[in-house]
């Protein structure tokens, strides 16, 4: 049995303005910057102890798993940065608040452009500036594998090949594992550890700054899962990322 603990980032300034985000490089809001703290006290109260983190290189799940690590004393650790932990790439929608967006193409567009398992959001064009092809953190990376756009889909391909690759090994060999990321790679992430179907994941929400702890077998199926918490304090999270009335206030 092996236990696997998965965070997204604490709120970011743009998570607070309501604003579609993906691979735009949103620093915490301070409220951000608190949950990450709680989390890595609650993780060092639950006294959890990690050998190696993953996260993504956009700088609200870098800092976020600095802050969790500094609580637990633990910044030592080996720490792996990848672009494939990413959040899904939003296109277009990049920088639009979710408010406007809904007012202007109806909240049913809204919902299936975050919440779909396929439905691809409006793409950049490749000379738009929020093409990551301008950003020196993917010079490295094949222009064939930088999105334009990606719906959820997109997104578990990348993540289960990182997974498969580089993460599970290093489970199956023992390492306690922490993963620092986003609600939509997370979501994909989930979504083939559980094995959801793309209607079952339309109603996954994950909870800014939360830790999630699975329990695995040894073929890395989940027996368990819980979030780390006041269950109260959890379901309204949640709820914030879920509710339509967020898009609409
Ligand atoms: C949010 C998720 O990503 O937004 O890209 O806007 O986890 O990096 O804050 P994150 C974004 P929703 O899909 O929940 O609208």
């Amino acid at each position: 049995m092996y236990k696997l603990v998965l965070i997204r980032h604490g709120e970011s300034e743009w998570n607070k303005a309501n604003l579609f985000t993906g691979w735009m490089d949103a620093d915490l809001s301070d409220k951000g910057i608190q949950e990450a703290l709680h989390a890595g006290r609650l993780l060092k109260e639950e006294q959890f102890v990690f050998d190696v983190a993953y996260t993504s290189y956009l700088k609200r799940a870098i800092k976020t798993l600095d802050y969790v690590l500094e609580e637990m004393d633990l910044l030592w650790i080996l720490v792996y940065k990848t672009w494939r932990l990413n959040e899904r790439h939003y296109g277009a929608l990049q920088g639009l608040s979710k408010t406007t967006t809904a007012e202007k193409y109806g909240e049913e567009q809204v919902k299936l452009w975050r919440r779909s398992y396929d439905v691809l959001p409006p793409a950049l064009t490749k000379d738009d500036d929020r093409n990551p092809r301008y950003d020196v953190k993917y010079r490295d990376i094949d222009d064939a594998l930088i999105p334009l756009t990606e719906s959820l889909k997109e997104t578990v391909v990348r993540v289960r090949e990182y997974w498969d690759k580089e993460i599970s090994p290093q489970i199956k060999a023992g390492k306690k594992v922490i993963i620092a990321a986003h609600g939509n790679s997370l979501r994909a992430l989930i979504k083939f550890l559980d094995n959801l179907s793309s209607e079952e994941i339309i109603d996954v929400n994950v909870p800014t700054g939360t830790p999630l702890v699975y329990t695995l077998d040894d073929q890395l199926h989940p027996i368990a899962k819980y979030y780390l918490g006041s269950e109260q304090h959890i379901e309204s999270k949640i709820q914030e990322v879920a509710k339509p009335d967020k898009i609409m206030e």
